[in-house]
């Protein structure tokens, strides 16, 4: 390690993005000395990091066992994944290797409401902050959602909310949440995980230590190991025991806690059943933790959504438009179709993009079903052609005004057009925001 003195008391970071910088923060705080390791030999910011943490704190370039066993423990980013050969060296040499919510957890005095899922996590993670904030209580949120967890760190702070990935869950050992929830477990990363086994395994790590958990009842992968011993709240489905879940009142659809109606679905702002569903599961996490229902209530009837999922830019003769660029994975894209669905005659769905390995084959049923026409984009536009070919008309788009100009023309009155592509966007955009825009400019270019 070149620029610090090698002793055992030195912290490696693996990775100088969002994670790394708040772990290098985190220990200037608690005075410990740290290198901090990209292999991005032309890092953008490796002056600004070099002034900020001193000129001996970054190295750029290819990860050496050398350095990283020089190390009492490595905190690695989510983005590397533990089974780098060189990481894998480190341990089998002996050093430790952590992820920041590791870290997090060792260090955060204030309950901790953590929440992963292969979808909804952003959106249920910011729902339960919001009720917190009515309810008066001091509430830090941050995680996987774009905010390093140790950069919530601090005093002051009554409840921290996390939305963490699978990622960062693979090298947590004991979290210790006093809740945990997983949303639903579809696939997802199949291009980092071995097999679905492996990525639920990771997810599974979010309750240990927990002390209470939070379970979706519609899906069997959202249960606890045998062992952890603790009695889950439920949410979906039918209103039962111990959970939120939806019963029929004065002709309409009621989420209720058991068997007591608290709101009608149709007061949310946020659309599809999907999104029900995401109202519940937030219930049932904030009552865990302790929320009243009063205050989560209020959070809900004035929430309206996060940007780019299932969000409603226009409606232009007679045909709604919805930005889901967050939709980057099957399920996604599946929960989107079947939660707008109700609402519209049919749907023209625009996908396609990165395929992250993905099986699109689920897509197919519920194409049939639901959607008019596919207006594929995107490096993955042929596999997905052929996963849904024979089910739905199929077109091929060359950019994004290409499929909107196309979707517009095969829609009609009473249809939605949903972009909400089943894929990652790197192959044409700076990422799924970048690719939201670009059909957000396309839609409102449309003239009437
Ligand atoms: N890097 C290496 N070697 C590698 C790979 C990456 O040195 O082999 C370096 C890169 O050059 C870069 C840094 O590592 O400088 C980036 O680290 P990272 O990919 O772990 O990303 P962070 O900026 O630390 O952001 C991470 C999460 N990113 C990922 O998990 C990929 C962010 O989630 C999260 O908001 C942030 O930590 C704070 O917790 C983003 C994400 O895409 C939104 N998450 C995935 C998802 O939601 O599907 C899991
Ligand atoms: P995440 O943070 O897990 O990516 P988001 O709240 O950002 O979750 O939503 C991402 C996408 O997941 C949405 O754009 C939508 O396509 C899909 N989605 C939302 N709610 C659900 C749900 N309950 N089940 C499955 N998919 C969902």
């Amino acid at each position: 390690m070149s620029g610090l003195i090698a002793t055992s008391q030195i912290t490696a970071i693996v990775g100088a993005g969002v994670t790394g910088l708040s772990v290098a923060r985190f220990l200037v705080r608690q005075a410990q000395p740290f290198v901090i390791f990209d292999t991005r030999e032309d890092l953008a910011n490796a002056e600004q990091i070099r002034t900020e943490f001193g000129s001996g704190a970054l190295e750029l370039g290819e990860l050496k066992l050398e350095s990283l066993s020089l190390a009492h423990e490595v905190v690695v980013s989510p983005g590397v994944p533990l089974s780098s050969p060189v990481l894998l060296q480190a341990a089998e040499a002996g050093v430790p290797l952590i992820g920041d919510i590791e870290l997090f957890a060792r260090h955060a005095k204030a309950p901790v409401v953590a929440i992963t899922g292969s979808n909804a996590k952003s959106t249920v993670t910011t729902l339960v902050a919001e009720m917190a904030k009515r309810d008066g209580v001091n509430v830090a949120v941050g995680g996987n959602i774009g905010v390093g967890a140790l950069d919530l760190l601090h005093d002051s702070v009554e409840l921290y909310v996390l939305e963490l990935s699978s990622f960062q869950l693979e090298s947590v050992s004991r979290l210790n949440a006093s809740v945990a929830c997983i949303l639903n477990v579809s696939a997802d990363h199949m291009d980092r995980y071995s097999s679905l086994q492996a990525y639920h395994a990771a997810k599974l790590r979010i309750y240990y230590g927990a002390q209470q958990i939070v379970v979706n009842r519609r899906d069997v992968l959202t249960q606890p190991p045998l062992g952890v011993g603790v009695k889950p709240v439920g949410f979906g489905g039918k209103a039962e025991f111990n959970s939120f879940g939806l019963l029929e009142r004065d002709g309409g659809t009621w989420l209720a806690w058991q068997f007591e109606p608290l709101m009608p679905a149709s007061a949310l702002k946020i659309k599809g059943t999907h999104n029900v569903d995401n109202a519940l599961a937030a219930l049932a996490i904030g009552h865990a933790a302790g929320l009243k229902h009063e205050a989560m209530l209020e959070a809900l009837r004035a929430f309206t959504g996060l940007p780019h999922r299932c969000e409603w830019i226009r409606n232009l003769a007679g045909v709604d438009y919805f930005n889901d660029s967050k939709g980057t994975n099957v399920g996604a894209t599946l929960a989107a179709i079947e939660g707008l669905s109700t609402d519209y005659d049919k749907l023209v769905l625009i996908a396609g993009g990165e395929g992250k390995g993905a099986d699109f084959s689920p897509l197919k049923p519920a194409s049939q079903r639901h959607v008019r026409a596919v207006v594929l984009i995107g490096k993955d536009a042929d596999r997905l052609a052929q996963a849904l070919a024979s089910a739905v008309q199929i077109v091929l788009a060359k950019d994004m005004a290409d499929a909107v100009s196309q979707a517009r023309l095969l829609a009609q009155s009473g249809d939605a057009v949903l972009l909400s592509p089943a894929c990652a966007s790197f192959d044409m955009f700076n990422g799924y925001e970048h690719r939201g825009q670009a059909y957000c400019a396309a839609v409102k270019e449309l003239v009437a």
